[in-house]
């Protein structure tokens, strides 16, 4: 039957209703979800949306972790617009290229650690990783060594939702659906030292952790390696962050047995963590990036691989051609649109006010205002991204018991607070835009602490405390 949307009317029951019928929600369990409602937005201004029963909601989470610069922007809607009048589409694959795109490359340089300095353009985090995947098995292609295909990443780690972002990164429950998985990936443990340090120091542990790799390289046999590749903190796994001794132990093995180095910035990258790069926070020297959210703040789909020398000058010197790419790879508006978004950033000064202000405030505020609570066994996080270990004992880390969701309980209970603030298991997980304010930050801890403080309440109710 076909389905007549100008007969659907916009009110809250019914959009409920037109969505259950007619919508896939991503990871969403549907008939749950159908049988509930989806919550409907309506709009959003700064670090705040409101949905269609009015409620006011503290966007704790920037969207997905990207909308950084905040909600309306009207320089960036003005620039959208003024781009699809001018030219709203056009490709880059015909040995044709336009303002946006080139200029957008050359923005994405002069902020990118090291010699990244060519940008191969995508529109999702997951294309970004595709074409990361690809470009490092390729490379070793051209120099002679085919054979060298073995990819090395985490357990845990989220490289997005393609059979290659899903192959390639650590969540078990996407590795049970829609395989077989892309052969040839290898994952070592993660750097989850609160979680799984035992009675190891942080330092020991991260070099344990780093030391997986040497022992995964050896055990697959160096010369069959592409490349390592890891989130400089792991976001959707639950806002990991390693310890100071786990990256440069990296950069070591990675040299040591000439394996490239390929960090997905996708939550990282624009300011995130205090610098434009997790790069740059780290003091890692990867070979190549993969960037997406960030670069348009959220405002439009696009994404981007930023290559290093050695991999860019063997493509150079490469006779042939790379078979890669997307119809919207460089699409002009969402070009356009990153282009004034690095403009703002650069004149505003957003990530010298995240590495020397927000961050520091942000992080001190967190753990002045929670750590105490009987919830919370850890709290981690740089810049403007922070993760929180909800524990049922806070002297043994002892978790609660898988039969209550304490992470969805808390959930449910900022949602119903006025608080959007991500769970990941058992931790919770906060990625604000990057413009909020020390006030606005006041009144996150406040809201947490409240939602927590009902977390704990519904803990005991449930007999589980
Ligand atoms: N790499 C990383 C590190 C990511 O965080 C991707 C790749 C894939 O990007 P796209 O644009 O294809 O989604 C991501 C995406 C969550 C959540 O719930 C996180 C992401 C996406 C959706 C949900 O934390 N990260």
């Amino acid at each position: 039957m076909k389905h007549d949307s100008t007969t659907a009317s916009a009110s809250h029951s019914s959009l409920q209703q037109t969505d259950a019928r007619f919508h896939l929600h991503p990871f969403s369990n549907a008939t749950r979800l159908n049988n509930k409602g989806a919550r409907v937005i309506t709009h959003a201004d700064g670090v705040y949306i409101w949905d269609d029963q009015g409620n006011k909601i503290l966007d704790g989470m920037a969207g997905l972790w990207c909308v950084n610069l905040g909600y309306g922007r009207e320089e960036l809607a003005a620039v959208a617009e003024q781009q699809m009048r001018t030219l709203p589409y056009y490709n880059t694959f015909f040995q044709t290229t336009h303002g946006p795109v080139a200029q957008l490359a050359e923005a994405i340089a002069s902020v990118t650690p090291g010699d990244l300095n060519r940008i191969f353009f995508a529109s999702s985090g997951s294309e970004a990783i595709d074409t990361l995947m690809r470009l490092t098995r390729h490379y070793w292609a051209i120099k002679g060594k085919p054979w060298r295909n073995i990819l090395i990443s985490r357990d845990n780690a989220y490289h997005g939702s393609t059979i290659g972002g899903t192959s390639l990164g650590g969540m078990s429950g996407m590795h049970q659906q829609g395989g077989p998985l892309v052969p040839n990936i290898e994952r070592i443990r993660q750097p989850y030292w609160y979680g799984e340090g035992g009675d190891q120091s942080e330092e020991a542990f991260g070099l344990t952790a780093a030391r997986a790799l040497e022992e995964k390289i050896l055990a697959v046999g160096p010369d069959n390696v592409a490349a390592f590749v890891a989130e400089p903190i792991q976001g959707a796994g639950g806002v990991i962050v390693p310890p100071a001794s786990y990256w440069p132990e990296i950069q070591r093995i990675c040299r040591q047995y000439d394996i490239l180095l390929a960090v997905d910035e996708v939550i990282c990258g624009f300011g995130r963590t205090g610098n434009w790069f997790g790069s740059d926070t780290f003091n890692i020297q990867p070979d190549i990036i993969s960037m997406a959210k960030g670069l348009s703040s959220g405002y439009l789909p696009i994404a981007a691989v930023a290559v290093g020398d050695r991999i860019s000058n063997a493509l150079m010197e490469h006779d042939n051609d790379f078979n890669h790419g997307f119809t919207y790879s460089g699409h002009p508006v969402a070009a356009a649109v990153a282009l004034k978004t690095i403009e703002i950033m650069k004149t505003e000064g957003i990530v010298e006010q995240v590495r020397d202000s927000t961050g520091p405030y942000f992080q001190k505020a967190l753990r002045e205002s929670l750590s105490d609570h009987p919830l919370v066994g850890q709290i981690d996080g740089v810049g403007l991204v922070a993760g929180i270990a909800l524990v049922q004992d806070k002297a043994t880390k002892t978790l609660f018991p898988s039969s209550l969701d304490i992470g969805m309980i808390c959930r449910d209970h900022c949602f119903a607070n006025g608080l959007i603030m991500r769970a990941v298991g058992s931790r919770m997980v906060l990625s604000p835009p990057l413009i909020i304010s020390k006030t606005e930050i006041n009144e996150l801890c406040q809201k947490i602490r409240t939602c927590l403080d009902l977390t704990l309440t519904s803990a005991q109710q449930a007999g589980a405390l």
